[in-house]
């Protein structure tokens, strides 16, 4: 915020030369009825609604046909998890994998897959794009997040979405870091984004993230998380890894990775 502050303060002064004859004029800002600052406040709503407009949240991703899948689905990141907590639900076909959600909601879930199975569904073929600059079009099946979070009841103070996943992509001899990512709740009840658990017509596979993955197409590919163990509503992401909303971002890329 202090950064637009002060770009915007830079702006006027650049524009202020003639009409307002310098930056002394700032001076005064602190009076809360100075016809600038009056000014300004308008100036920083119509910024807002600027950007509401250009970034547009709610647009929806490009859909394409059957016919734009021409290759398999490039697994990436990890694609084999060997912790065993994973390797048990496998081995039976996840039959009692249950997806928990909880944290900053009314009603806690323990979501089977056929729970899952048995919500409403949607189909997208959409362009997967990774930072490292591949791209892959898939076709997914799952149930929007918008109804599993409406089904959890979610609190009024609540403003991100974290996904804890099963496997561990770090290791280190306390035991290793499990990949984790987090949306805020505008992405989250986008329509395009949705738990997914089938891809291309059949169950996702395991390369890909089974049992369940989420799909969110207005970002790049890492903030997907695959190998979803749970689903937790927070007001704040500062206490998950060390604070910056995903295991990537912790590394250094952005948390909203807009395309
Ligand atoms: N749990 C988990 N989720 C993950 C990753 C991972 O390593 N573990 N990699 C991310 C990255 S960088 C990308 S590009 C996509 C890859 O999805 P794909 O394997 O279906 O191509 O998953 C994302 N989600
Ligand atoms: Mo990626």
């Amino acid at each position: 915020m202090s950064d637009c502050l002060l770009s915007r303060r830079t702006v006027l002064c650049g524009l202020g030369a003639s009409s307002l004859g310098g930056c002394k004029v700032l001076d005064g800002l602190s009076e809360p009825d100075h016809r600038l600052r009056q000014f300004m406040a308008r100036a920083n709503d119509l910024t807002l609604a600027m950007q509401r407009g250009v970034l547009d949240r709610g647009a929806l991703a490009a859909e394409f046909s059957p016919a734009d899948i021409r290759q398999p689905m490039r697994p990436n990141g990890f694609t084999n998890p060997q912790d065993s907590e994973y390797l048990a639900l496998k081995s039976t076909d996840f039959e009692a994998y249950r997806l928990k959600i909880g944290g900053l909601v009314e009603r806690p879930l323990s979501l089977s897959l056929a729970d899952l199975r048995n919500m409403p569904a949607r189909r997208q073929i959409t362009r997967h794009d990774c930072v490292e600059g591949w791209s892959c079009i898939a076709e997914w099946t799952g149930v929007p997040l918008s109804h599993v979070l409406g089904s959890a009841m979610v609190r009024s103070n609540a403003r991100y979405v974290v996904f804890h996943c099963f496997d561990t992509i770090e290791r280190s001899l306390s035991g290793g870091v499990k990949y984790y990512e987090s949306i805020d709740l505008v992405d989250a009840h986008h329509p395009q984004t949705i738990l997914a658990w089938g891809m291309n017509g059949a169950d996702l596979p395991v390369p890909n993230g089974a049992p369940l993955r989420v799909r969110v197409e207005r970002q790049l590919g890492y903030k997907m998380a695959k190998y979803i163990r749970a689903i937790e509503l927070v007001d704040d992401f500062s206490m998950l890894g060390r604070g910056r909303g995903g295991f990537w971002e912790d590394r250094g890329y952005e948390w909203y990775a807009g395309i």
